[in-house]
């Protein structure tokens, strides 16, 4: 039988140092968790214009709202799914791991990366939308009031990235930094169109890095890709981390 992994495939990754993974909702689909475009995407039924901006926000805070609490119940009933394991399995066989995700869910530190860089916020935060105070958790599910009031009596907004708005510059420099620098990146389960995140892999490939990326559907970073496998995240991640604990070439 053929193998998925080359030898010199898994002799490079085997030698890489530093990893960076950039991961986009695709990776949750098979935890049952909708994508954003796409068959059965989130933006087939609402457009993001009228939900994921700020000023969808400023015009219909409680209809933006019944859709993140909406997305709020679904995610609390799921669970991490052999992608999301075998990720934190790779952590834990990689000198130097360094995980990025678009995804707001919280499923890769439930399935136990330690440090996992959330470029687009966290569903389960919140903050003001008056007072520049931080961020703060709030799980109650489903929420009892849309929106949530801050004690200073403004709506309180999930602490998502819309469209129009800057990323956190931290993480954002931390990704830059990190592509730079990387001996393997990882493109998964992302459709690469969404930008600055969309430009991570053409940064590392710029400075040497090899691309792998893992997505049943071409997207615009295809043509950089090293490798491409054209499949579900959960079916190649927990192969390609059994298939490096046994590589010793
Ligand atoms: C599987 C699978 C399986 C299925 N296994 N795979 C430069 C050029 C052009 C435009 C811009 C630009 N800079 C900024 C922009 C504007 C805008 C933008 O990029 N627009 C594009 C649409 C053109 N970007 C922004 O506004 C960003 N801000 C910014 O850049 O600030 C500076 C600035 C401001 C103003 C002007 C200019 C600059 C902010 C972007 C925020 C995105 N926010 C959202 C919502 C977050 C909160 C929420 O979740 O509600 O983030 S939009 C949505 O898209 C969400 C996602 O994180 C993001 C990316 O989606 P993702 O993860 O790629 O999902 P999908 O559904 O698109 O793809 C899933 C993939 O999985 C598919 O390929 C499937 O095949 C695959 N798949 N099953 C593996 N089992």
């Amino acid at each position: 039988m053929e193998e998925l992994f080359s030898k010199s495939f898994l002799s490079i990754l085997r030698r890489s140092e530093r990893v960076m993974v950039s991961t986009g909702a695709g990776i949750s689909a098979e935890s049952g968790v909708p994508t954003f475009r796409g068959p059965g995407g989130l933006w087939n039924d609402f457009k993001p214009e009228e939900l994921a901006t700020p000023q969808a926000f400023k015009r219909d805070p409680k209809k933006v709202w019944e859709w993140y609490d909406w997305r709020r119940q679904l995610l609390a009933k799921v669970d991490p799914n052999p992608g999301h394991h075998a990720l934190a399995a790779l952590e834990k066989i990689v000198p130097q791991f360094f995980l990025f995700t678009q995804n707001i869910d919280g499923l890769h530190q439930k399935a136990g990366n330690k440090t996992v860089y959330e470029l687009h916020g966290s569903i389960w935060q919140v903050r003001c939308t008056r007072e520049a105070k931080p961020a703060f958790e709030m799980h109650e599910n489903p929420i009892s009031q849309l929106p949530p009031i801050c004690g200073c009596g403004a709506p309180l907004r999930p602490n998502v990235v819309w469209f129009g708005e800057n990323l956190p510059a931290d993480i954002t420099a931390m990704a830059w930094e990190v592509a730079k620098a990387c001996d393997a990146f990882f493109l998964i389960g992302t459709s690469a169109t969404v930008q600055p995140a969309a430009s991570l892999p053409w940064v590392a490939k710029e400075n040497g890095a090899i691309v792998v990326e893992i997505n049943p559907e071409e997207t615009p970073a295809t043509e950089i890709a090293d490798e491409s496998f054209r499949a579900n995240a959960g079916m190649i991640l927990p192969q390609l981390v059994e298939a490096l604990k046994n590589h010793h070439g």
